[in-house]
């Protein structure tokens, strides 16, 4: 369920009562197609978004022990955007960065559990070395550039890392994840200026999980149709359903297509959900438990390809043997923050600045 952007112009010299075709007033991308995936891709997608969900879990439950401190922002429910979008990236060349609702995109990059855990607990293993946290998780290695606790500063930072890309020459393309919140933001409007201006290579996505802490999307946007806000911009749009990971993929490779060969910036839309509150202290008031339940029982991401993997003659004890291989690997995540120590004191002043002043 892909939705194009249209773009119409009137034009002058036609009659005015009759109506002007709706002739775009710029190249489009093909309208996306639903990715056709083998079983062996689908268990694939399978696990990754299921170690998500799992990881997030315990993520949830850690907090509540109190051995994660400070925000913890859970990304269950919305697991089909990255594990669809990132797996059509090339992981050595191309760049990620996303806001503070991150460590499903890290899972999603392949990055391994334990030190995201260990992050998330403040242990010295973790991939920032304890110091970042749930938001500000960063691996150069990787390509994947945050984990960013100001809404929207991803945007044109993602930017900077397209010209970057373009700059340098490197074939490679960034991905920019922000929110329906964030999508209000004035600096993303500025970063889509001079990201068209200069035809950077850069996918901006818009995770529209219909919430920005209390409130909705259509409460906060006078347009929330936000496939569209590009458009002033000659950037195209696509709607996206973010709760089917190979509809996701398959907008991931017009994107990708559109991107490469040399087009400028592509902006997704995906419609997906969060079921976890904003962040663990969100008291839900502002929507119904029916709701949440709702989106659960009908568009539940990885519950939808369960059955699209048993009617491709998946068997149950091969889904179940997946699950209890999942839940091994987070609970040895789990085992192996608490077990790493919390930084040495004297690294309160190392990584502080690049050079000494
Ligand atoms: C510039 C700025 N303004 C406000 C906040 C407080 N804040 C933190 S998260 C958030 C909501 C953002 O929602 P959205 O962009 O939809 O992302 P989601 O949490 O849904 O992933 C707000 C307003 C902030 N961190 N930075």
């Amino acid at each position: 369920m892909a939705k194009a952007a249209s773009s119409k112009r009137s034009s002058p010299e036609k009659d005015a009562t009759a109506s002007p075709p709706p002739t775009p007033n710029r190249p489009r991308p093909p309208e996306p197609k639903r990715h056709k995936a083998d079983k062996a891709e689908m268990l694939e997608y399978y696990r990754q978004m299921l170690l998500i969900r799992r990881f997030e879990e315990r993520a949830g439950q850690l907090y509540g022990l109190g051995l994660i401190g400070g925000f913890c922002h859970l990304y269950i429910g919305q697991e089909a955007v990255a594990v669809g979008l990132q797996s059509a990236m090339d992981f050595s060349k191309d760049s990620v960065i996303t806001g503070y609702r991150d460590h499903g995109h890290m899972l999603a990059y392949g990055i391994d559990p334990k030190v995201i855990m260990a992050e998330l607990t403040g242990r010295e293993a973790g991939i920032s070395k304890g110091k970042g946290g749930s938001m500000h998780m960063f691996s150069v290695e990787h390509k994947f550039y945050g984990g960013h606790g100001i809404v929207g500063a991803q945007v044109p930072l993602g930017a900077g890392l397209a010209f970057k890309h373009k700059y340098a020459g490197d074939g490679g393309v960034c991905l920019a994840y922000f929110g329906d919140g964030a999508a209000n933001q004035g600096q993303v409007y500025e970063a889509f200026n001079m990201a068209s201006l200069w035809a950077l290579p850069i996918i901006f996505v818009i995770e529209n999980n219909q919430y920005a802490m209390g409130t909705s999307v259509n409460r906060a946007s006078a347009e929330d149709q936000l496939y569209k806000r590009g458009e002033s911009f000659r950037i195209p749009g696509l709607q996206v359903d973010g709760m089917d990971v190979l509809e996701v993929r398959g907008a991931a490779t017009t994107a990708l297509e559109w991107v490469r060969s040399g087009k400028g910036p592509i902006l997704l839309e995906l419609k997906t959900y969060r079921y976890r509150g904003h962040s663990m202290s969100d008291p839900a008031k502002y929507r119904s438990r029916e709701e949440v339940q709702a989106v659960r029982d009908k568009s539940d991401p990885i519950e939808a390809l369960k059955r699209e993997l048993e009617k491709a003659g998946v068997s149950e004890d091969e889904l179940k043997s997946i699950d209890k291989d999942i839940r091994a690997i987070v609970a040895e995540s789990a085992d192996f923050a608490e077990q790493s120590p919390e930084p040495d004191p004297s690294e309160l002043y190392t990584d502080v600045l690049v050079e000494s002043y």
